[in-house]
């Protein structure tokens, strides 16, 4: 398998669940984002792989993808490939085919509008059954510095825990938690990759 990236050509294994191993230190993944229209997806990526935050993007149109590295422990790179799907109805079509080979999902929603949370559910769905099996996916409440009160967050911790999945509180605006976010959902879908592998062996 080949892949283009920048300024190399790597020879790269695929590895099971999603992702390639390009060698015995470096890795890479493909990660979703998927969320209703508006809840901050594009403006988390951005956060996270440019590091500022502007209030004036024009809605992502389709699909976009962006990439980053990152080190998840002294021997381990892994490089994370985040494709940002449109959340508007009409891409719903188009977005299946975005999901093949997803190694992990961020399902986003904005802590402020209690009808993006309830969306969750439609979201991981839809992730399942294009990707073809459950991959980890992480929930994320964004808007996080437009919250002034104690909030329960419309009950997300009970949500997650129920779907065993780890959620985090983010805003992309101040930054709060946005490389905690990439960091974890690297972590996590390197850790199952490498449990697959490690499984197989074992069968075989
Ligand atoms: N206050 C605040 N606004 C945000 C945050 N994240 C995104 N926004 C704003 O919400 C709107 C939609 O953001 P965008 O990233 O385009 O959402 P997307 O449709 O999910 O990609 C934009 O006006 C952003 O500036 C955040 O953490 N805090
Ligand atoms: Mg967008």
């Amino acid at each position: 398998m080949l892949i283009v990236g920048r300024h190399h050509i790597y020879c790269a294994n695929v590895i099971e669940q999603g992702g390639f191993k390009l060698s015995n230190t470096a890795y890479v993944y493909k990660v979703c984002v998927v969320g209703d229209q508006a809840v901050g997806k594009t403006s988390t990526i951005i956060r996270w792989i440019q590091g500022y935050f502007r209030d004036d993007y024009i809605s992502t149109m389709g699909v976009q993808h962006y990439s980053t590295s990152m080190k998840i422990d002294e021997d381990t790179k892994l490089k994370i490939i985040v494709w940002d799907l449109a959340g508007q109805d009409t891409f719903k079509q188009l977005r299946g085919t975005f999901y093949g080979g997803a190694a992990g999902v961020l399902v986003m929603f904005d802590v402020t509008k209690r009808e993006t949370f309830k969306s969750i559910p439609g979201w991981v769905q839809e992730a399942t059954k294009h990707i073809g099996r459950r991959v980890p996916f992480i929930i994320v409440g964004n808007k996080s510095d437009l919250v002034t009160e104690n909030s329960d967050y419309f009950g997300v911790e009970e949500y997650a825990e129920s779907m065993n999945a780890p959620f985090l509180i983010t805003s992309a605006k101040t930054g709060d938690n946005i490389t905690n976010l990439f960091h974890l959902i690297g972590e996590i879908v390197h850790k199952k990759a490498m449990e697959s592998r490690s499984d197989r062996h074992k069968v075989l």
